[in-house]
C-alpha cells in the first residue's frame, strides 16, 4: 500500500468515526471493508482525536483498555489497548450525563492516576510511582461506534478503545494508599450490580500506568502533568441506562457518583 493511500484511508476511517459520534449512531467496522493492521488502527485513533482537537477540545490522558480478564472475556479480544482522553470527556463529579447523544452506553468502574512528573518509556516500578501526584476511584462510559460493540482489535483501536466519559472521585495523596488490591463497588440507585477488586487490573493497577508509559513512547508522546491515566476497568462493563444514579467506590478512595438523563 502506498503512503498516501494509507493516509487517505486513515483519514477517511477517522471521518467516520468520528461522525458517527457526533451523531450519535453506529459506523462500519473499518475491518468489514479493509486490511487494518494494530499501528495503522493507532494512526485512525489519532487523527480521530486531532478532529477533536481542532474543534476546541485538549488532550487530558489516556485510557488503557482490556487490562483485566473480566474485560478480555466480555470482549473478546486477548492485548492491551489505550485510548486518548480529552476535556470534553471529563463529567463533573457528581454531575449529570446526558445519554441521549450516546449509541449503547456502559459503564465501568476503574482507578485513575493522576501524572505529577513526565513519564514516557520502559519505566520501572520506582519511577512509575515517582511520577503519580494522585490516585482515584474512577469510572469510565464506554460507548462503541460500532453496532452491540461487536469488534477486532484494529477496529476498538480505531474507535479510541470506545472512550465516551469518565468521572474521577477525589484525588488521594499516593503515598497514604496502595492502589494494588482495593475492594470496588459499583452500585445502580443503591443497588450493588458489580464488585471487583484493583488487582484484576493486570494484578496491581501500577502495571497499566508501566504500560501506558511504554504505549506513549511508541506514539511519541509522554504522559504530561496534569494528565490523568485510567488504568482500565476492574469489572465487566455495564449497561448505563437513563434516569439511574451509578456510584461507585473503592475502600480507602471514596467514591465517583454520576446521574444520568
Ligand atoms: C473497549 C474499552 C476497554 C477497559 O477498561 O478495559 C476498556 C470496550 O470494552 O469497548 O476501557
Ligand atoms: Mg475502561
Amino acid at each position: 500500500m502506498s503512503g498516501s493511500h494509507d493516509a487517505d484511508l486513515v483519514a477517511a476511517l477517522a471521518a467516520r468515526l468520528d461522525e458517527a459520534a457526533l451523531a450519535g449512531r453506529t459506523a462500519r467496522r473499518p475491518t468489514d471493508t479493509a486490511d487494518l493492521d494494530p499501528a495503522t488502527a493507532y494512526l485512525v485513533q489519532r487523527a480521530v482525536i486531532e478532529r477533536r482537537i481542532a474543534r476546541g477540545e485538549a488532550p487530558l490522558g489516556v485510557k488503557m483498555g482490556f487490562t483485566s480478564r473480566a474485560k478480555m472475556i466480555q470482549m473478546g479480544v486477548d492485548d492491551v489497548i489505550w485510548g486518548l482522553l480529552t476535556d470534553a470527556m471529563l463529567i463533573e463529579e457528581g454531575g449529570v450525563l446526558d445519554t441521549a447523544g450516546l449509541i449503547q452506553p456502559r459503564i465501568e468502574p476503574e482507578i485513575a492516576f493522576l501524572i505529577g512528573r513526565p513519564l514516557a518509556g520502559a519505566v520501572t516500578p520506582a519511577e512509575a510511582v515517582r511520577a503519580i501526584a494522585g490516585v482515584a476511584v474512577a469510572y469510565e462510559v464506554l460507548d462503541s461506534r460500532y453496532a452491540d460493540f461487536a469488534f477486532t482489535l484494529p477496529d476498538v483501536i480505531a474507535d479510541n478503545a470506545s472512550a465516551a466519559g469518565f468521572g474521577v472521585g477525589p484525588w488521594r495523596d499516593p503515598g497514604a494508599v496502595d492502589p494494588a488490591n482495593l475492594g470496588l463497588l459499583v452500585e445502580i440507585d443503591g443497588r450493588p450490580v458489580a464488585t471487583g477488586s484493583s488487582a484484576a487490573i493486570l494484578g496491581n493497577p501500577l502495571r497499566s500506568l508501566i504500560a501506558a508509559a511504554r504505549l506513549a513512547a511508541g506514539a511519541r508522546l509522554e504522559l504530561r502533568p496534569g494528565w490523568i491515566v485510567l488504568a482500565g476497568a476492574a469489572t465487566a462493563a455495564l449497561p448505563l441506562p437513563r434516569g439511574v444514579h451509578v456510584r461507585v467506590s473503592a475502600a480507602g478512595l471514596g467514591r465517583a457518583e454520576v446521574s444520568t438523563r
